[in-house]
């Protein structure tokens, strides 16, 4: 079996297989020292920029390599880069995820200013929404934004945000804040915040199971000029969600490729390890096991490919195209991240010893997986947004019979 032979699957084309393969060749060449999660990062950023796979992170008007940001290719990309280096993939997606908003929502200006820069490398994206109270519970966010005397004048950002990816490296964040506060969700609004505006603070670093920059912001009386303010005022919540809609699904890849290296180091070490007088691959077990693992995989990516092809080729611009893509989503990162949590711990068991040993590639799997779990939309908030779309669109009809619940 060729590493891309998931490629042939009918939700790509041609141009998504001459992707994959091209970069399968590139990524294991690179030499990059991942001991630092910061320098790692940042000499990511850089060989991706030069090698263009950033490219693939805005669209052609602004440097990029296709007209709109194609989910499919972002899938190919974080797959393959997860397979070979969770934090390249980290590094890649962060300057989608971080560029996102600016690309859905900026204006002309801001997307001259930003995306090219983004494409190349030479700016580090990030993306801050989160706060210490308001994780899953996003709209519960406190950090806020008041604009000073007139709308023309601009505003101060004023709060902390929490568990920013890219915190400390980035040269920008898009910063989500109240511009309302007593209209919760409705009261949001969306900046973009140079890391070098005083009054914001990046250093402090939050060290992780899996290490990658990770920071918490402080946010005191940053003044922002009015065209910092991004997308619509009041905006900021839809616009996050929908940056997360399409990012969703690229981390359910990331998870698809840590799970396809896990199988693969679990049968290429079943198949040299001895036991028993035979090797660990010839018992049914064994065999079992791996069967479980590999079906695993393969319903975590129709699941994924499934979500990127809706995007790309349904579309959507109606509510009902967009709510189905949505819900696709959802249950793309959720059955991935679970799916690839087990793969890679089946991997590790079958690894005995070896599995747990500081330096063995499951091992280091093992941990890179579990953030996935959380971030981006942890599995439960991805199981309530699969079921609100569940009882709002299967139709009374599907039961035309039997029990029911009296009415009230
Ligand atoms: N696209 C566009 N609009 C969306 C949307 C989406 N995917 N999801 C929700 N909205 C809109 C809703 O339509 C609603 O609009 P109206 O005010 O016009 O009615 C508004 O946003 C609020 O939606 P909802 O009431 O569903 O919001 P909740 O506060 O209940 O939150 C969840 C919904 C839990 C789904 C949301 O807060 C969420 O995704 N949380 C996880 C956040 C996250 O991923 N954090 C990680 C940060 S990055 S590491």
């Amino acid at each position: 079996m060729a590493p891309t032979d998931h490629l042939a699957l009918p939700f790509f084309d041609a141009a998504h297989r001459s992707l994959g393969a091209a970069l399968i060749d590139w990524v294991p060449l690179q030499q990059i020292d991942e001991q630092d999660d910061r320098a790692a990062c940042r000499a990511w950023v850089r060989a991706l920029g030069d090698a263009g796979w950033l490219r693939y992170c805005v669209p052609a008007a602004f440097g990029g390599a296709l007209p709109a940001l194609d989910s499919r290719a972002l899938v190919v990309l974080r797959e393959t880069l997860a397979y070979h280096s969770p934090l390249a993939d980290f590094a890649f997606a962060m300057q989608g995820l971080g560029s996102g908003a600016i690309t859905l929502a900026g204006s002309p200006a801001q997307q001259a200013a930003y995306l090219p820069a983004v494409a190349r490398g030479d700016k580090i994206a990030a993306f801050a929404l989160s706060e210490a109270d308001a994780g899953s519970d996003a709209g519960a966010m406190k950090t806020v934004a008041s604009q000073t005397h007139a709308a023309a004048t601009g505003f101060v950002l004023d709060g902390s945000k929490t568990w920013i990816s890219n915190g400390g490296i980035a040269d920008y964040y898009c910063v989500f804040a109240k511009t309302a506060p007593e209209a919760g969700t409705r009261g949001i609004s969306a900046f973009i915040v140079d890391a070098s505006t005083p009054g914001l603070d990046a250093s402090e670093h939050i060290a992780v199971m899996a290490p990658h920059p990770l920071a918490t912001l402080r946010l005191a009386q940053c003044q922002l000029p009015a065209d910092a303010l991004l997308g619509e005022l009041h905006g900021g919540f839809k616009l996050a969600m929908r940056t997360l809609d399409i990012f969703r699904a690229s981390v359910a890849a990331a998870a698809l490729g840590m799970a396809r290296r896990a199988l693969a180091e679990a049968v290429a070490y079943a198949r040299a390890r001895p036991m028993f007088g035979q090797r660990l691959a010839d018992f049914q077990l064994t065999q079992a096991k791996l069967g479980e693992m590999a079906a695993l995989v393969d319903a975590a990516a129709v699941l994924t490919y499934r979500a990127a092809w809706l995007r790309d080729c349904v579309g959507t611009e109606s509510a009902a195209q967009a709510q189905a893509y949505t819900a696709a989503a959802a249950m793309a990162k959720m059955t991935a991240t679970e799916n690839a949590q087990r793969v890679i711990d089946m991997a590790l068991q079958m690894h005995g010893g070896m599995g747990v040993k500081v330096g063995t590639k499951v091992e280091s799997l093992y941990r890179d997986i579990r953030s996935l779990r959380i971030y981006e939309g942890a599995t439960e908030v991805q199981q309530l947004i699969i079921g609100k779309s569940v009882l709002k669109n299967l139709p009374l009809s599907a039961v035309s019979s039997g029990p029911r619940a009296p009415a009230c």
